[in-house]
């Protein structure tokens, strides 16, 4: 099987509600690396640029403003099948519908259809893209070891 990379990022809405350690631990534990990471924070035209491939959509501009609303935690997760893994451990898009045991479905409980931008967390959803999410965030130096 091959060794992926995949970028993670913990949404402003975890922060607030302080489950960043248990996030990781899941990360963890599920058999991810983080192999880079970095508390940062973005404007709404990075959040904006980010999220291009949503453009248009009704939920982009509560999406874009949501990101660029408090810090976020950027991390690189390095394993096999990293991005399929990943995207199991965060559980569907919409919170409502998580099944319990995913991020999404534990942690975004008190989420209604109102505000459902507010899912903890995003994985890229392909290699190729986690290449170009990555490149987003971390310059070639704090890649570290990343090879891509
Ligand atoms: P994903 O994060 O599971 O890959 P995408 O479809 O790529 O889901 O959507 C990007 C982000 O946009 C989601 O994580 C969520 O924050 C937000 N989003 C997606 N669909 C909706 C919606 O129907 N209402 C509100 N926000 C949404
Ligand atoms: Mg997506």
């Amino acid at each position: 099987m091959a060794v992926e990379y995949t970028l993670s990022i913990i949404k402003p809405d975890a922060l607030e509600k302080r489950c960043v350690g248990a996030i990781m631990s899941r990360i963890e534990n599920a058999g991810l690396k983080i192999v880079a990471t970095k508390m940062t924070s973005i404007s709404l035209e990075e959040a904006c640029n980010f999220y291009e491939v949503h453009r248009g959509k009704p939920f982009y501009n509560a999406l874009c403003t949501f990101m660029a609303s408090g810090p976020i935690i950027a991390m690189v997760l390095e394993g096999e099948n990293a991005v399929s893994k990943y995207r199991a451990l965060m559980g569907e898009t919409n919170p409502l519908k998580a099944s319990s045991g995913t991020i999404r479905g534990d942690f975004g409980k008190d989420v209604t259809e109102a505000n459902r931008e507010r899912n903890l967390v995003h994985g890229s959803d392909a290699v190729e893209t986690a290449r170009s999410e990555i490149a987003f965030f971390f310059s070639t130096l704090e890649r570290l070891s990343v090879v891509q």
